[in-house]
């Protein structure tokens, strides 16, 4: 998909860099508002938000359980007693989806391993689209053996 991108950009580039005064451009661009090629789960749009936090001397996600659906979007949000992260237990998710969130998570430390959020506030997110439905255990990389666990249901 990134190659993709990277040509069609090249293209547009080279398409208004030649046109000259008075002739029509030469290359047909692919049509405007068409959708993409490749089969891309919907999304909903949803977004729900995770807090990451030391608090009272425990290190949290504030939503120790979350349900969401299908398509939506988790947002885990760095607030305190960083550097935290995401990252799913193989054998505590449904099957199919390690595949979906490998896909899914970017800039991962490895698999099913996000990055570590040192920034205050900084953000990290999921998309749940094409996820199959279930149970996802989670914890913190850092902070697992201090407890720093969640669970989310991903319902149809
Ligand atoms: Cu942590």
């Amino acid at each position: 998909m990134r190659y993709l991108i990277a040509a069609l950009g090249i293209t547009a580039l080279a398409c208004g860099g030649g046109e000259q005064a008075g002739q029509p451009a030469q290359q047909a661009a692919p049509p405007a508002g068409q959708p993409p090629a490749a089969a891309v789960p919907a999304a909903t749009g949803t977004v729900h938000e995770v807090n990451m936090e030391l608090r009272d001397g425990k290190y949290i996600y504030d939503r120790v359980q979350l349900t969401i659906k299908i398509g939506d979007t988790v947002r885990w949000i760095n607030v305190s007693g960083g550097p935290h992260n995401v990252a799913f237990y193989q054998d505590k998710i449904p099957a199919g989806a390690a595949d979906v969130l490998n896909r899914a998570m970017l800039n991962r430390l490895g698999p099913l391993n996000g990055p570590l959020l040192t920034d205050s506030l900084a953000v990290y997110q999921i998309s749940f689209a094409g996820a199959p439905a279930g149970t996802y255990d989670y914890y913190c990389l850092p902070h697992e053996a201090l407890g720093m666990k969640a669970s989310l249901t991903v319902r149809p």
